[in-house]
């Protein structure tokens, strides 16, 4: 009877995956670091949202000492597996069972496995109980965990830094979302968390998996805390990551998906940027009442609004014509400002657009099922996407890139601004005739670019199983833009290779800025190439910078910039990241906006930006505001050597840029919830108020000793919450952590060009047990490879003497000037002129 009305109703039945027989493992083969099993579907197929697999493979490596492979995958390998070319796979050095971290243990029947410690036998992860589901839309795998985890991850998202552990769903798909609202998909994909626990520390747990999915965190009626993943597709790629440290932890996610790219000393300038700024002149006058109102500014951004009717690689004859555009960007670069434009993945489908019809030639545009062109609409009005995939799509992209930014005869950009990369398309609906009025139109179910084709399939090819439904999907993910291709691709598209963007969907964004990144560097090939990027991925750090769309000038997305920031830059891999200053939709309001320029003083990537229908909210347009900024951006420049150096240890070791405050107090269970507080690096506490237009902040100060940044002086943290009355809106509260060094410029600058300039006063902030230490990296800012030519310096303060040694590779004419030991009343300072091209000791007593 239950099959009967399963063929009537599937949709809408409330089946329960407990029906499912799970699968039984045999032909287990056990060989150093390495185990095989054969899994068999153990009982008859429920089939309960698509056809289960019979017969799965299982593969287990232990390829690190800290980080185990476990991948469950289909037998006959025609599951869609994330391409190599876009997500190259970790090279597995391979280590005994006995000499990992953790170990996996087999449950043959029902198949069920658990990761846990080797020498704890603490469980980390455990499907025990649970049945695998595999089916060919539909994967289902539950852990158990710890009652009220503390996890952390599972993005993008707009939600509390820790997850929520209560019936808690976070939705994975790529989507245009403005107003970033809460407890929904937003424009990246990150499918790993970080779980940390009270005493043994934290571990990762990273899925590489590019299909839709619901993870859910909840409890069972009897009480019993899991984690469950529902997914459209795909494969389960599972690298557990041992730690035990949360740095550990971020280490080791690096090390599967690649480390986060070098960004340039310059990018950490202060940005500004505007949608619906009106022309060129509007622009510049920009520029010059930043420099009469004394605020460095050190990029300009162009919106869409630079194009001529909204198409890349064109300017708008009126608005921005050629020799005024070049105009400004020449005087901007004889400033040492830089200039950043936006390119958008939607190419204008017209015959007379040339970067169109080349594409056509380059056969670089996704196609639809019945070998069109695929059309859909975006600000250009109908347009083509590129096809990532397509042999000369990078060609072509290149080529367009090198053409409109000849710094000879076009735009002489510093960078590349990928906007609407999820992809977005304004087509509302599936009916959507992109040739009309997208959002109004509907021309009916028979729209040929809709209709359903198997794409030929072979065995062995992993380019996703053949005979499913790649519009409505029986198991219905929770997408806030409601089907799979609302406002975006029709997920039934084949890409060059065969792949259907059903399972591909999200890695648009990421293959976008990898293409825009290469297309930089064939331009400037010595330069480190600079790409921002909406829609993001697993590994879109390895490429690009990210900020957190269209949030609103309000304070509640203020706070939430806080926990975005902790979540990309500690546990995804992306250091390069903020939010827009001030919000972008929406007025902002004075007070809001002078504290956002000082808490975006101390996010990696600060720009103020605002929408079109937004009223202007550059820093100089109320007093108040241009104080707050003009403080904030003196200390952010005086800290850059040392936020570049903490982005130097991003990108070659994968620690965070900044630091949760747990990372640091991984021991301290007051610090797991924090997202209120973050550390700029590892020796700054930033603390800001976060109450709507308040004066006072409550915060958590750890048990250590800790320095007010701005006076100097000592703090004594307690493991307890302190209050600070009286904030005025240009302040910040910032506290230097004890048993660090700060590498500060004496001096700040009107561009990062001339700060780079300035002397160094080095800030020692003991610790507890007297002791401080710290280092400096130092480059030309800029080279993509810099060979040895750069220096990494280590300070190291025994209570006496500081020792500076290490490499020195980079020569420069900057010295420390000055060495200031903190602790006293006053600082206790020796000044001096410290060449950094060599070691040196300066004994303070
Ligand atoms: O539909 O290019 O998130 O930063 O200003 C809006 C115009 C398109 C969305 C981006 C925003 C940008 C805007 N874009």
């Amino acid at each position: 009877m239950r099959f009967l009305f399963l063929a009537a109703a599937s949709a809408v039945l409330s089946a329960s995956i407990d029906d499912c027989p799970g699968y039984t493992a045999s032909n287990v083969v056990e060989s150093d670091g390495k185990l095989t099993a054969d899994l068999s579907l153990a009982g008859t197929a429920c089939n309960i949202y698509g056809t289960d697999l019979s017969d799965l493979k299982l593969l287990v490596e232990y390829q690190t000492g800290s980080r185990l492979h476990v991948k469950i995958y289909d037998a006959g390998l025609q599951v869609y597996q994330i391409q190599e070319s876009v997500l190259p796979r970790p090279p597995n050095p391979g280590v005994l069972a006995s000499d990992s971290a953790i170990k996996f243990q087999l449950t043959e029947e029902p198949f069920s496995f658990s990761i846990s410690r080797t020498e704890s036998d603490e469980v980390l992860f455990d499907t025990n109980g649970t049945k695998l589901v595999f089916e060919s839309q539909y994967v289902y795998l539950r852990t158990w965990l710890p009652s009220d985890p503390n996890l952390y991850g599972l993005g993008e998202h707009s939600d509390s830094f820790r997850l929520s552990t209560d019936n808690y769903k976070r939705t994975i798909w790529n989507a245009e979302s403005p107003g970033i609202p809460r407890n929904k998909n937003l424009y990246g994909s990150h499918p790993n968390y970080l779980e940390h626990r009270s005493g043994s520390g934290s571990h990762g747990v990273a899925l590489l998996n590019a299909n839709g999915m619901d993870v859910n965190i909840n409890k069972t009626d009897s009480g019993d805390q899991y984690l469950e993943y529902n997914i459209l597709g795909g494969v389960l790629d599972f690298y557990f990551l041992a730690g035990p440290s949360p740095t550990n932890v971020s280490k080791q996610y690096a090390e599967v998906i690649g480390l986060p790219a070098m960004m340039s000393y310059w990018t950490f300038g202060f940005q500004q940027c505007k949608y619906g700024w009106p022309d060129i002149q509007y622009e510049t006058d920009v520029v010059a009442n930043y420099s009469a109102a004394n605020i460095p500014l050190e990029v300009l951004w162009a919106d869409i609004d630079y194009m001529d009717k909204r198409r890349d690689f064109t300017l708008d004859p009126e608005k921005y014509p050629l020799d005024k555009v070049r105009e400004l960007v020449d005087d901007l670069h004889q400033h040492g400002q830089k200039y950043v434009m936006m390119l958008d993945p939607g190419v204008q489908k017209s015959d007379s657009y040339a970067p169109y019809s080349r594409g056509v030639e380059a056969g670089a545009f996704i196609k639809a099922v019945d070998g069109s062109l695929y059309r859909g609409e975006q600000w250009a009005g109908e347009v083509v996407w590129p096809d990532w995939f397509a042999p000369k799509t990078q060609d072509w992209w290149t080529d367009e890139i090198l053409r409109f930014f000849d710094p000879e005869t076009g735009v002489d950009i510093d960078g590349a601004w990928n906007d609407m990369n999820e992809v977005s398309n304004f087509c509302a609906s599936v009916d959507c005739d992109p040739s009309g009025d997208a959002t109004k139109r509907s021309i009916g179910a028979d729209v040929p670019q809709k209709a359903l084709r198997t794409p030929r399939r072979s065995e062995g090819d992993m380019k996703g199983l053949p005979d499913r439904d790649l519009f409505n999907p029986d198991y219905r993910i929770d997408n806030h833009q409601g089907d799979l291709s609302i406002r975006t691709l029709y997920t039934n598209n084949t890409n060059a290779d065969g792949t259907v963007q059903y399972d591909t969907h999200n890695l648009h964004g990421l293959m976008m800025i990898t293409a825009t990144r290469n297309s930089l560097i064939t331009r400037r090939p010595n330069s480190r190439p600079f790409v921002l990027t909406r829609s993001t991925f697993i590994s879109a750090g390895t490429k690009a910078a990210h900020w957190f769309g269209d949030n609103t000038s309000r304070w509640d997305d203020y706070r939430i910039a806080i926990s975005q920031m902790l979540a990309f830059a500690a546990v995804h891999a992306m250091p390069m990241v903020g939010s827009d200053v001030c919000g972008f939709n929406g007025q902002a309001q004075e007070q809001m906006c002078a504290r956002w320029a000082l808490l975006g003083a101390f996010q990696p990537f600060y720009r103020n930006h605002a929408d079109i229908s937004a009223p202007n909210q550059e820093f100089y347009l109320w007093d108040l505001v241009a104080q707050a900024a003009r403080k904030a951006i003196d200390a952010r420049y005086r800290l850059l050597d040392y936020i570049y150096t903490a982005m130097y240890r991003a990108a070659s070791t994968g620690a965070p840029i900044v630091n949760p405050l747990f990372f640091i107090y991984p021991d301290d269970v007051g610090t797991f919830g924090v997202d209120l507080q973050w550390f700029y690096g590892d020796a700054l506490l930033v603390s800001p108020v976060t109450d709507d237009d308040g004066t006072s902040v409550t915060f958590y100060l750890p048990d250590d000793v800790f320095y007010d940044f701005w006076t100097l002086q000592p703090v004594r943290g307690e493991g307890a919450k302190v209050t600070l009355d009286d904030v005025a809106f240009t302040d910040i509260p910032v506290h230097i952590r004890g048993g660090t060094v700060l590498p500060l410029r004496s001096q700040s600058g009107n561009t990062t060009d001339l700060v780079r300039q300035n002397d160094f006063t080095l800030i020692v902030a003991p610790g507890t047990d007297g002791r401080a230490s710290g280092s400096l990296y130092l480059d030309d800012g800029d080279s993509l490879d810099v060979g040895d030519r750069y220096s990494d310096i280590s300070f190291t303060y025994d209570g006496e003497t500081l020792r500076v040694e290490g490499i020195f590779g980079y020569e420069t004419d900057v010295v420390v000037e000055s060495v200031k030991i903190l602790g006293g009343e006053e600082p206790i300072t020796k000044d001096g002129r410290w060449s950094l091209n060599g070691a040196f000791e300066v004994t303070v007593t």
